[in-house]
């Protein structure tokens, strides 16, 4: 398998619940690495650039809403199968229907406010990587 590098995003009700630290700890206990943080507020226009992929979708104006309410913790997460791996962790995206330990399962409330972000495709995380990180602030190791 392949080591990879995958977007992670603590989001605004994570980072309200003071849950950073065991959702770190989860990525770590699953063998992958932090190579690059930062906690930053991000603005509208962040926001909207980041979820572009969704500017048609109904849900779009809430999720940036949400997106900014509050600061956010973004990573690069680098390791074996990374992209699949880290959504494994995750869970599915409705809280209600992810499966029981999976980040989701236990730190978010709802569809909305569901915890974290994680790239869904091995592309679509370069892109996401580029888009919060210079490459002299991924430390690769
Ligand atoms: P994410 O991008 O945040 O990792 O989540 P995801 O891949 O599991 O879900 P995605 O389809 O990419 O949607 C992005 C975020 O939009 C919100 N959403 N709301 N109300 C709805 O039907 C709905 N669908 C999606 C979620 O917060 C989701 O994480
Ligand atoms: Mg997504």
């Amino acid at each position: 398998m392949a080591v990879e590098r995958t977007l992670s995003i603590i989001k605004p009700d994570a980072v309200a619940k003071n849950v950073i630290g065991k959702i770190y700890t989860r990525f770590e206990d699953a063998g992958l690495k932090i190579i690059a943080s930062k906690q930053v507020q991000l603005s509208q226009a962040d926001a909207e650039g980041f979820y572009a992929v969704h500017k048609e979708r109904p849900f779009f104006n809430d999720l940036v809403k949400f997106m900014i309410s509050g600061p956010v913790v973004v990573q690069v997460l680098e390791g074996e199968n990374a992209v699949l791996k880290h959504r494994d962790l995750m869970g599915a995206t409705d809280p209600k229907k992810a499966d029981a330990g999976t980040i989701r399962a236990d730190f978010a409330d709802s569809i909305d406010a569901n915890a974290v972000h994680g790239s869904d495709s091995l592309e679509n995380a370069a892109i996401e990587i580029a888009y919060f990180f210079a490459q002299s602030n991924v430390y690769s190791r």
